[in-house]
């Protein structure tokens, strides 16, 4: 297990000494975790503040659901629910990360402040992407894709995952280098739950420092996943939680993470990752030492 403790984030951001956490706030109807909760712009900017509070670095704001089976929303619906909320977070001094496969998105995104693009295909749903990244000179999340939503499922088909998804995402990023963004810019995700059954995610999360091994900053973006509940209903015949129910097992996956040397983590709930992160910190510096000078009473 890694020691590393504040991986180096891309440039463009500010260098946290510890994972970050990554607040996300869906204007959707319909995301499968959240979906429809903040779908009112202002209620959807107290909760990024709200998710602050609690302890976020920066806050993902995204107007397309792209759960499984889900349908594009058009481009000036997603411009109507996203621009006002990244404004109005970006004004409170928010930072502010766009989540959209969409170029034109991106672009009023970041004049309306944002400060980071989160998009799920990595450059490839829209070809306008990489270039209007690499013009603004903005920090850049490369996520391991295979296609749209509506039937990445059956795009869940590997021989070996950690392979093909390690081949992937490094042709993803030398694509989106060869567009001329800055490598420093560049985070890579390894897409969980993204045309991957749950034995594909939890090898993934075996294996991170694989992943980092790519040489880049790492987004690990679990919370509340599909394969998190699958773990919690074990061998039972029993439904899997609700979404709303896997937020403990979604931090346990922040303070592994943290201690893998992950840059950041995106969840739903954030004071418990926020915790978990701060644990995690603490016991990677203590790696190297035995503890014997401690004067803290442990309860
Ligand atoms: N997952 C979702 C949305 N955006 N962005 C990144 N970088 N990585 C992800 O895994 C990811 C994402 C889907 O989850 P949500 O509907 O709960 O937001």
């Amino acid at each position: 297990m890694s020691t590393q403790q504040g991986p180096a984030g891309p440039v463009g951001l500010p260098q946290w000494d510890r994972c970050a956490v990554m607040g996300v706030v869906n204007v959707t109807p319909d995301s499968f975790s959240d979906g429809g909760r903040w779908f009112d712009a202002e209620l959807a900017v107290k909760h990024g503040l709200d998710l602050v509070a609690q302890g976020a670095d920066l806050v993902d704001v995204g107007g397309e659901s792209t759960r499984p089976g889900a349908a594009r929303v058009d481009e000036a619906e997603e411009l109507r629910r996203v621009l006002p909320v990244v404004r109005e977070l970006a004004a409170a001094g928010v930072l502010v990360s766009v989540d959209t496969m969409r170029a034109t998105v991106a672009e009023q995104a970041l004049a309306a402040g944002a400060s980071l693009v989160n998009d799920v295909s990595g450059g490839q749903a829209d070809p306008a992407m990489i270039p209007v990244v690499a013009a603004a000179g903005a920090p850049f999340v490369v996520m391991h894709w295979r296609g749209q939503s509506i039937d990445m499922n059956n795009r869940a088909v590997y021989a070996d995952v950690l392979r093909e998804v390690l081949d992937e995402l490094r042709a993803a990023l030398d694509r989106a280098v060869a567009g001329g963004v800055d490598p420093g810019r560049i985070v890579l995700d390894p897409g969980l739950g993204f045309a991957k059954e749950t034995p594909h995610d939890l090898a993934l999360l075996a294996h991170l420092g694989e992943l980092r091994a790519l040489g880049r900053p790492l987004l690990v973006a679990a919370s509340r996943k599909r394969f998190l509940g699958r773990v919690l209903a074990g061998d039972t015949s029993a439904p899997p939680p609700p979404a709303r129910e896997r937020d403990a097992a979604t931090a346990a996956v922040t303070a592994i993470a943290a201690r893998e040397g992950a840059w950041a983590v995106r969840v739903h709930e954030v004071h418990a990752s926020a915790d978990a992160v701060r644990v995690a910190r603490a016991i990677s510096a203590a790696a190297g030492t035995t503890g014997t000078g401690g004067t803290e009473a442990g309860a």
